[in-house]
């Protein structure tokens, strides 16, 4: 019983969340790097010049009905979080250090595209780039913590953003296999864990997720199909380059977490289809080939995606050796509007769950039952690597956070995944909890949404020491991986 004794507890990352350092040792700008601060009730923005030389900022990051010559560039006067965030770049190794006091097995972060490629497009990779990672890599196995890399979270190289608009284009799937080439290859006896691209359904996110300026379901249809290509084929060239690594799809796993709101058949047919949706995608990357309802589902809505030869081919070869997913909530979806059936609106509210300050649902169980299904549906392994709560702490007088409240979340969804593996016999490799440390919110751009067992000092002004300092549930955590989650109290 219990969980597997190589079980993978730790923490997971993202470079455009945490990294900083946005011009440094070389990198080049992301689509990230152009995307302004936001709050719970505004947007994010995304700047943009003219060829005319006026300045503009989109309405939110679903970029749309852009004018011809647009093209991102960062511009005075705004602030773009990821610039700076929580400085990684020059703390990893104070950070690492914390890290392995919590007891990390594992560390999920990424690597930024534009550090080693800086426009994504050079034939030869920035030395300095990969330097860095060299050093993070060397000083996690320093304290026997496996990293797990992310090929892709959220990071294109803005260069290939306005170049051809990023994924929408067949040849971005060259630049970022050259990409996984250099460091599949660098780092083969450093690294065994790789995922392709983070939250892959999430693709619907558009610019924000891909770096791709337009929101039409073509489009990002035919995104979705450069992605899929590009997953498999890194999976092939990635055991090709070394057979002992694991590499695994992403998939945001809440947004297959739909209630219907009541039993109307209408309102369950209605959730059944939003979650297959999101179920295609893994559905292509783990068993190689789109599936019927998908394809039916495009015919009716007008998507025509091009496939060229040889990709149903890739497709096959390439389905990954496990899933990894997020799970932050629950959803609920009706067959009437009015009752809220857009899973993006966070506007239907289950009146059985409690939701957090920004009105995520909190649903330990709708943990356990999407474990059960993705096992059901694969009958692969599942690595959880996204699961928390963002909040906004206060520093108490005694300058410790005391977040009893994040505890308790972790301890529900802990022992929600303990009854998946315990009840249900689901094969779980291991677990990293979202954001162990403070970092840029992905969807708000702020610092206010706290997810970490470790504060940073940092204020959404930009403000701040970034000092580092223990919350209370870093102790908790910290017990939780020493007794491989049995002690949970
Ligand atoms: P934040 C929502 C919006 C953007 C990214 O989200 C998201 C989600 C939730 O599915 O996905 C992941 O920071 C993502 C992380 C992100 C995390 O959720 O908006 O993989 O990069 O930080 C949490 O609170």
């Amino acid at each position: 019983m219990g969980f597997r004794k190589d079980f993978l507890w730790g923490g997971a990352t993202a470079a455009n969340q945490y990294e900083g350092g946005w011009q440094e040792g070389g990198r080049g700008p992301a689509n990230t790097d152009v995307m302004t601060k936001g709050s719970k009730d505004q947007a994010r923005g995304v700047t943009y010049v003219l060829p005319d030389g006026s300045e503009h900022l989109t309405r939110g990051v679903a970029v749309k009905d852009l004018p011809k010559g647009a093209e991102f560039k960062v511009l005075e006067g705004y602030t773009y979080p990821s610039h700076e965030a929580v400085d990684f770049y020059h703390h990893y190794k104070e950070d690492i250090a914390l890290f392995a006091e919590l007891g990390f097995k594992t560390y999920r972060m990424s690597i930024s595209w534009p550090r080693i490629y800086p426009t994504g497009m050079e034939e030869e990779p920035n030395e300095e780039g990969l330097k860095f990672y060299d050093d993070v890599f060397d000083e996690l196995h320093k304290y026997k913590i496996e990293p797990m890399v992310t090929l892709h979270h959220f990071e294109v190289p803005l260069a290939l953003t306005n170049t051809w608009g990023a994924w929408a284009d067949r040849r971005t799937i060259g630049c970022f296999i050259r990409f996984c080439r250099t460091v599949f290859e660098r780092y083969k006896n450093k690294v065994k864990y790789w995922l392709t691209f983070n939250e892959i359904n999430n693709i619907y996110f558009g610019f924000l997720s891909s770096g791709i300026p337009a929101d039409d379901m073509n489009i990002t249809m035919q995104a979705a199909h450069h992605q899929f290509v590009a997953s498999a084929m890194a999976v092939k060239l990635g055991r090709e380059i070394n057979p002992d690594f694991r590499i695994g799809c992403m998939l945001a796993a809440s947004r297959c977490t739909v209630y219907p709101a009541t039993c109307n058949p209408l309102d369950i047919q209605k959730a059944w289809e939003q979650a297959g949706r999101q179920y295609f995608f893994t559905d292509v990357q783990c068993r190689g080939y789109y599936p019927s309802y998908q394809l039916k589902f495009m015919e009716r809505n007008g998507i025509h995606i091009h496939m060229e030869d040889g990709d149903e081919e890739i497709l096959k070869e390439g389905t990954v050796d496990f899933i990894s997913l997020s799970y932050y909530r629950s959803m609920i979806t009706s067959a009437t509007p009015e009752k809220g059936s857009d899973p993006l609106l966070l506007g239907a509210i289950n009146p059985y769950l409690k939701a957090t300050e920004w009105g995520i649902a909190i649903d330990p169980l709708g943990f356990r039952i999407t474990l059960h299904n993705l096992y059901d549906r694969y009958q692969l392994p599942l690595m959880i690597v996204e699961n928390g709560i963002g909040a906004a702490d206060e520093v108490g007088e005694d300058g410790v956070v005391h977040d009893d409240y994040r505890i308790d979340f972790f301890r529900s969804h802990i022992q929600a995944m303990k009854d998946a593996v315990e009840l249900d016999g689901v094969d779980v490799m291991g677990y990293t909890s979202w954001g162990p440390i403070d970092i840029v919110s992905a969807g708000t751009g702020e610092m206010r949404k706290r997810y970490g067992f470790i504060y940073v000092d940092k204020d959404d002004e930009n403000g701040g020491t970034l000092k580092r300092t223990k919350k209370d549930s870093f102790l908790w955590y910290k017990k939780v991986i020493a007794s491989n989650g049995e002690d949970l109290d």
